[in-house]
């Protein structure tokens, strides 16, 4: 293996002398009180506070404008603001069909037009609005009722403008409740003087200064209007003040959740009223934030504006499509309540209520206006070794090879940008890497694949074919002045940027991934094994402002940076994940990550939580990351093990592998400053404490799969957060330390902290569960309890929730693709009543022939005949097609499908059933032979006292995975 280092000598130069920060610098970013129209925002609320016995919203309904949409539920109206009678707003309001709001307010034959086009990117179809709700409309209101019995209600308040949610006559959400609604208008930027009136009074003469009359809701100074500075950086408004600010309430819901991503605890904590956790709000700017805190509502890489309420009577969430810079006030008037307060610099109001009621229906009602992840590639679910950098293709052929040394099972090995020439992506450094494709193929013979950076920065020179044909086509993002390409400062030096919100853009960047040569240019020194990392995507621009772009350059459509902002991101993974699937003769499913995201962006790429340190602070907070990414849909997530930066302590690293083994995406990461730190590297005890790890991951994967099979179905987060599952369970609503993995039952709490042996974990209901690994036993109550593990650094607190069956494949292999045809076992962990139930998705892992029907979706159930036990295995596809793939396309399910027919020599091998109450007199597959087993006494499933279950072998059955079949035990 060489080492090499001329490769990485060029990025050291530029981190130290380019790269603006050296660790976290608050002045890098703005506060709310930086940033004009936040400032604003945030006045306006105060004033609301101080004057709260007379204030009032100034926007009014016209009764007069209102039409219903005949046969759609559907109202238009015309919206005015008393303090600007020539301004004219519009207002929509749709119900859609599974119990969606959506309220949408822009202004009218304005001066411009404001931006409304986020929710075109956001949402993955345009929602049905039903057809058979009727508005009902006096005097002062419009309301439909809506839900199976009619239980939710909208209510459009005319004088003041209010949007209520009602669940049986009681409010849920309140739009415009404490009248902080201010659409700011478009004006000319011919500001008038502050006159001053002369009046005679009497003899004296006496100067007054006229008030604004508005100046008791905007107040009395135009402030940054048309200019704000930060730093030496000016940001010329060219479109004048257009910010929206909007109050919603949630009355009867205490906690908060979602708005990814920020480095807080799950359940949000408040920014004002008294005694706020945070003094500033959370803050929507994707940025390129180096060395971020761990505790901060400051910006991150990806904005996704969904927020959950939630109380132990229902879930609702808001989802408020905005592209711009957005900040978000919270507030809890008592603990039963939340109030919000959001303020964004541009765009149209567009607002989705989520009525819920249940977790379930909020995730359902959010898959379905923006997506569900769809069901990655198999092999992605493994793990990936990364770091900044694997330095030549030797280098990758070595760090391959000890990990086949070690037995450490691996799927993936990943290039950072030192292997292309200059930072031009796709152009291999061919003195590190002469051989990229055999390098490739080498790796792909071993059942693996690779991933290679791709940064969204193009170094302007004529040489660089990606830069040329962009920029000869004109699809670079432009100045100010909308004609000259923007140039700014990255890794090459001079870029520039592809438009991305440009369409002449996507056939060119997509045709960039074939791997055969074509008309253009595209990338032949690579193959189909290779797939694709997106980072700096924010856009993340050396020497622009808050490190990303002015936000006065221009987008296609002639819209500002500023309007898009936060939209951006999205475009890379979601035009080079369409890339790869269109590259070969057969599309196969891509994986791409990416770094900056937006609401919408499952449904592209997976996502990591950026550049965390080597800190136990960060390695906990990235766990609640991970949690909020995957209520806001971007499930597919996890975060750097061992942290970016830093030389983590092997105690720390080995705890990393732990949580990274429990995250929906597995990879470890290093600064290039940072020393080698594979797991093969680690001393003994702690390499076998994680080639264990890594095996336990490979072990659990037919779970993991069966979890994105299920989240790209319904929407529900791979990692679950406790109220999720258990809604009701108020103890439970601010726990993010510990989740449930999928429907599988797994309950894990990775320890996040040195020098732990035993950790407490919170069993949320009146069950038994299982330790995994040692099967002990611990039992719940109906109130919730906490039970102490042993946790010490070769140990994990995972236990499998009664009632539940785990199946795994427990053969070690050095990748996933090698697994295909091993033989599964059954973990049947048996519930008080001495039932239990668990599910198996399986296709090729690879292709989209799932979307064809071929797969297998089963089910296992333990039902419990008084004297008789009986394990089946029944096909869930064809009992519910339409529930077997995303998107519900299948209509028949056919059982003799090429998939099904290709696994049916695999088998189960093996059924451990823990807590049976006695020996088994018989154990026999239905209407066949007997089965060989064993049995070990132990605590019973219902035993009042815990200890270790018994624990019942089953033998080598010989059944198919995937056929239908009985097992008889009889007690
Ligand atoms: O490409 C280099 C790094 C990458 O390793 C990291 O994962 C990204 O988050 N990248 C950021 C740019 C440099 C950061 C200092």
């Amino acid at each position: 293996m060489k080492v090499l280092v001329p490769a990485l000598s060029t990025s050291l130069l530029l981190l130290a002398f380019i790269h603006p920060a050296t660790s976290f610098k608050a002045g890098d970013f703005k506060t709310c009180s930086q940033s004009g129209f936040c400032r604003r925002g945030r006045a306006l609320a105060e004033r609301a506070r101080e004057n709260v016995d007379n204030w009032h919203s100034p926007y009014s309904v016209d009764p007069l404008s209102l039409s219903l949409v005949s046969e759609r539920a559907s109202l238009t109206a015309r919206v005015k603001s008393e303090l600007y009678p020539d301004i004219k707003f519009s207002l929509e309001v749709h119900v859609h069909e599974d119990g969606v709001i959506r309220v949408r307010m822009d202004e009218v034959d304005g001066l411009r037009k404001r931006y409304d086009e986020a929710a075109k990117w956001a949402l993955a179809a345009e929602p049905s609005i039903s057809t058979d709700i009727q508005w009902k409309v006096d005097a002062s209101r419009a309301r439909a009722a809506f839900g199976q019995q009619r239980e939710h209600e909208v209510v459009v308040d005319f004088k003041p403008l209010r949007v209520v949610l009602n669940k049986n006559g009681k409010e849920q959400v309140v739009i415009n409740g404490r009248g902080l609604l201010h659409m700011e208008h478009f004006r000319n930027k011919t500001v008038e003087e502050p006159q001053v009136e002369t009046e005679e009074e009497g003899s004296d003469t006496q100067e007054v200064l006229k008030v604004n009359p508005n100046a008791w809701f905007e107040g009395n100074s135009e402030d940054a209007f048309w200019e704000e500075s930060f730093g030496s950086w000016t940001d010329t408004k060219p479109k004048g003040p257009e910010s929206l600010s909007l109050d919603i309430d949630f009355p009867r819901h205490g906690h908060v959740y979602g708005i990814p991503q920020h480095a807080t605890s799950l359940d949000l904590p408040t920014t004002t009223g008294e005694n706020p956790f945070f003094e500033e709000p959370y803050r929507f700017y994707n940025a390129d934030v180096f060395e971020y805190l761990a505790s901060a509502t400051t910006s991150l890489y990806g904005s996704i504006p969904l927020m959950h309420a939630h109380s132990a009577d229902s879930t609702v969430a808001i989802f408020n499509v905005v592209g711009s810079e957005a900040w978000i006030d919270i507030a809890h008037p008592n603990t039963h309540s939340t109030s919000t307060h959001w303020i964004s610099e541009s765009g149209i109001l567009d607002l989705f209520i989520l009525s819920g009621p249940t977790p379930t229906d909020v995730f359902r009602q959010y898959g379905g206006l923006t997506g569900t992840a769809p069901l990655p590639a198999h092999w992605a679910l493994g793990y990936h070794q990364c770091r900044w950098n694997y330095v030549s293709s030797d280098d990758v052929r070595g760090v391959q090879k000890r990990f086949d040394e070690e037995d450490m099972p691996v799927d993936v090995f990943w290039l950072d940008i030192e292997y292309s020439t200059d930072h031009q992506y796709m152009i291999w450094d061919k003195k590190n890497f002469p051989d990229p494709v055999e390098m490739t193929n080498d790796v792909a013979a071993l059942g693996r694949k690779m991933v290679v950076i791709v940064d969204p920065h193009l170094k302007r020179v004529d040489d660089y074919p990606v830069y040329k044909q962009a920029r000869d086509l004109g699809i670079l993002v432009k100045q100010k002045n909308g004609q000259d390409d923007y140039e700014g400062w990255c890794w090459p030096g001079s870029s520039a940027w592809v438009d991305f919100f440009n369409p002449a853009s996507w056939e060119f960047w997509k045709s960039l991934f074939k791997t055969t040569k074509g008309s253009s240019w595209s990338w032949i020194e690579s193959t189909e094994d290779i797939h694709i990392w997106n980072d700096m995507n924010e856009p993340s621009v050396f020497n622009g402002p808050e490190i990303t772009m002015p936000k006065d350059l221009v987008h296609y459509g002639g819209w500002e940076h500023r309007d898009i902002h936060n939209i951006n991101g999205m475009f890379l993974p979601k035009v080079t994940s369409e890339g790869l699937i269109a590259r070969g003769a057969t599309p196969k499913r891509p994986f791409v990550l990416t770094r900056s995201f937006f609401a919408g962006s499952q449904r592209y790429s997976a996502m990591w939580t950026g550049d965390n340190l080597g800190t136990w602070e960060h390695m906990t907070v990235g766990i609640k990351m991970v949690l909020s990414n995957g209520i806001a849909g971007m499930t597919f997530a996890g975060s750097d093990v061992g942290g970016f930066f830093g030389n983590p302590e092997s105690e720390m690293l080995v705890r990393w592998y732990w949580v990274g083994a429990f995250s929906p995406f597995f990879r470890a990461h290093a600064h290039l400053d940072s020393k080698r730190r594979e797991p093969y590297l680690l001393d003994e005890p702690h390499r076998s404490t994680v080639r264990n790890i890594l095996r336990l991951r490979y072990s659990l994967l037919p779970v993991w799969y069966t979890a994105f099979h299920e989240t790209s179905v319904t929407g529900l987060p791979i990692l679950r957060p406790h109220y999720v599952i258990f809604p009701q369970d108020e103890a439970g609503f601010s726990i993010d330390d510990q989740f449930y993995l999928g429907s599988s039952g797994l309950l894990v709490k990775p320890v996040t902290r040195p020098g732990v042996t035993e950790e407490i974990v919170y069993i949320p209901e009146d069950k038994v569960y299982y330790d995994y690994f040692t099967y002990q036993t611990y039992r719940g109550s109906p109130k919730g309890k906490h039970v102490t593990v042993p946790a010490e650094l070769h140990q994990l607190p995972l236990l499998v929730r009664g009632g539940s069956i785990v199946p795994t494949r427990d053969r070690p292999r050095r990748a996933s693709s090698l697994m295909h045809r091993d033989p599964f076992t059954l973990r049947v962990a048996l519930d008080e009543s001495l039932t239990a139930h668990g599910e198996l998705y399986l296709d090729d892992g690879v292709t989209y022939a799932h979307k064809e029907g071929h797969l297998a979706w089963r089910g296992f159930s333990v039902n419990n005949a008084g004297a008789q036990l009986r394990l089946s295995n029944v096909d869930l596809a064809a009992a519910t097609p339409r529930s077997a793939v995303e998107g519900g396309a299948i209509a028949t399910f056919d059982r003799q499908n090429a998939f099904q027919r290709g696994i049916e020599s695999v088998r189960v091998e093996r059924v451990v059933v823990l807590g049976l109450p006695d020996r088994p007199k018989r154990v026999v597959v239905e209407g066949g032979h007997d089965l060989e087993w064993e049995y070990a006494p132990g605590v019973a499933a219902g035993a009042k006292k815990d200890g270790v279950a018994s624990v019942l072998t089953i033998k080598n059955p010989r059944l198919g995975v995937a056929s239908d079949w009985a097992i008889q035990i009889t007690l």
